[in-house]
Parts: C-alpha cells; structure tokens; sequence
C-alpha cells in the first residue's frame, strides 16, 4: 500500500494497458461540484444525520420530515455542476472497449457530465417511486410541494426512488456491479469512505480477481490497505491530468 499524490510511471503504464475497467465512485466525487459529503461536516441537515434519514423506518415514521431533507439536497444539487473529476471519468470511459462507471452517488452528475451508462447503485435523487403501484418516475420539481408528492397514476405515497439503508439493492444493479468488479483488470475507488456495503466490497472482489486497484481520496480509508496505489489529493484536479498521461491507443 503505497501513497501518492500524482499517477506514479508504472500505474500509467497499467491504466493504459487494461482491458477491462470499473470505476466506483462516492460521494467525494461530487464534492468539488459543491453537493455536500455524507460522512464530512455538512453531511448534517438540521442535527440529522444521513443515517438516520435514509431509511424506510424514517420515512414510515414521518415521510414529511424525509421529503424535506430530500428537497433541501435536490435544491442543492440543482444548483451545482458537474466537476472536472466527472468529466474526465466520461472522457476515460471513451479510451476501453470494457468501461463500467459503477456510483454511490444520487446526484446525477456522471451522466450529466457524458458517462453513457453510469450504474447508480443506489438510485437517483429526481426520481420518485409510488409505494402503491411501482410507479417510478423523474420529477425535476423544486423546491416540492408542502405535503409528500402522490403518485400521479393511482394517487399513493411518492417516495425517493433511492436505496436506503436497510435495503436490499435491485437483483440486477447487484450482479451487474459483482460482475464487471471481478472481470476487472483495473479498478479505480475514487471519493468514497469505504463503509457502505456492499459498495465497499467490491474493490476487494476485483482484487481477489487480479486486478490493479488504484484508489483516489483526500485521505486514506479502510479500502487503501488493499489498493495498489493510493492517490492523495481532490478527485477534480488528480483525474484530468491522467487523462492527459494515457498514450493515444
Ligand atoms: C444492504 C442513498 C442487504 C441514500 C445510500 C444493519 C442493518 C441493515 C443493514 C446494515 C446493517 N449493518 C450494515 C448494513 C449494511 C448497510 C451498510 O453498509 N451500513 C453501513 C453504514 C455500515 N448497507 C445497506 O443497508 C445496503 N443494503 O446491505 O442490503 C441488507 C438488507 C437488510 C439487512 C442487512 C443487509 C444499502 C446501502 C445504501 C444506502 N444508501 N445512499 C441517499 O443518498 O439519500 S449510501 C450513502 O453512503 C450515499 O450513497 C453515499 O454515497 C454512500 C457512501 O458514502 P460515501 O460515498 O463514501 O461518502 P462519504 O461522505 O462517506 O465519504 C466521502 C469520501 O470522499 C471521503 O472518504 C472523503 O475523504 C472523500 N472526498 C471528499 N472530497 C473529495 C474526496 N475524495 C476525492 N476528492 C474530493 N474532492
């Protein structure tokens, strides 16, 4: 485990030289855009913390009080970007023919930024999900009406159409995450705190298939232990210049 605050020779060597790649993002990712963190000092919002507000006990107990804290975050991210960090992920993707852009993120900003066809994992923040009829639908509204959204088909509950904790992650996300993680050859971990699972498993899964796991983050987590090359510095500046490195194929 080695630290590093730009791409050292040999891992531009790797990164040029992979076949297969799967990038897993976090919120770091979008930090430089301005959407606050979840672990970080603004991951509070009126003494609440994220844990305790993205859940469907949360939600059953009191779904005004979780509508509100997701229309505070969608009026936030409507007001941010995308950062260099996310563009320069859409630039990599075009060099592979094997590129999977795998995000815990909720913010939208990957595909925003021209990924193709990111993987959020944990769904996306301007989609709602009816809890009577499935119903799964975008609404860009903001600031939401007072009262929680109802569906517009059968008139039930509108909930974040968003995996909280607690909750299983869709069949299909889950085995397409498993398998491009250990088809891998090179797996970029980039802002993420490494905790959420099962997330934070899958540089493990790609290493133990003999992958180069290269980690980007402003400090080391419990990922860099296992990470060929961590990279120390904000995703938005480290990323661009990589690009930049990598010889025309
Ligand atoms: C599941 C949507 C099976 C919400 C999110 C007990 C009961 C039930 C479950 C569990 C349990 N114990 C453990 C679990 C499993 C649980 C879990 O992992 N808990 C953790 C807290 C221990 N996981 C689940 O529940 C998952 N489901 O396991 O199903 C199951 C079912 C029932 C029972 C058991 C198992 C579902 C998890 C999904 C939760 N939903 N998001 C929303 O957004 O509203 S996760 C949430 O955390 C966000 O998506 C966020 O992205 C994600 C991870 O956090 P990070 O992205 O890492 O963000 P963080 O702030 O932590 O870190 C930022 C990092 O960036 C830092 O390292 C920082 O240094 C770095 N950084 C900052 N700036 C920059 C930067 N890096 C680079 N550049 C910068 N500029």
């Amino acid at each position: 485990m080695a630290t590093f605050t730009q791409f050292p020779a040999e891992s531009i060597e790797v990164i040029s030289n992979a076949k297969s790649v799967a990038v897993l993002t976090g919120a770091g990712i979008s930090a430089e855009s301005g959407v606050p963190t979840f672990r970080g000092e603004e991951g509070l919002w009126k003494n609440h913390r994220a844990e305790e507000l993205a859940t469907p006990e949360a939600f059953a107990r009191n779904p005004e009080l979780v509508w509100q804290w997701y229309d505070w975050r969608r009026g936030l991210v409507a007001k941010t970007r995308p950062n260099p960090g996310h563009t320069a992920l859409a630039d990599l993707e075009k060099l592979y023919d094997d590129f999977t852009l795998i995000t815990q993120n909720v913010d939208g900003h990957h595909r925003l930024a021209g990924s193709l066809d990111p993987v959020e994992m944990h769904g996306n923040i301007w989609y709602t999900r009816c809890l009577t009829d499935g119903d799964i639908r975008e609404n860009r509204d903001t600031p939401l009406p007072e009262i929680p959204p109802e569906c517009g088909k059968c008139g039930g509950l509108l909930r974040p159409h968003i995996v909280w904790f607690g909750e299983s992650l869709d069949e299909s996300v889950l085995s397409r995450v498993f398998n491009t993680s250990s088809r891998a050859d090179l797996f970029f971990v980039i802002g993420t705190s490494g905790v959420v699972q099962p997330a934070a498993s899958l540089a493990g899964m790609a290493k133990n298939n003999g992958a180069t796991v290269i980690e980007i983050n402003l400090e080391p987590t419990p990922l860099t232990s296992l990470a060929d090359y961590t990279i120390l510095g904000k995703a938005g500046e480290v990323l661009p210049p990589l690009i930049e490195q990598i010889p025309e194929k």
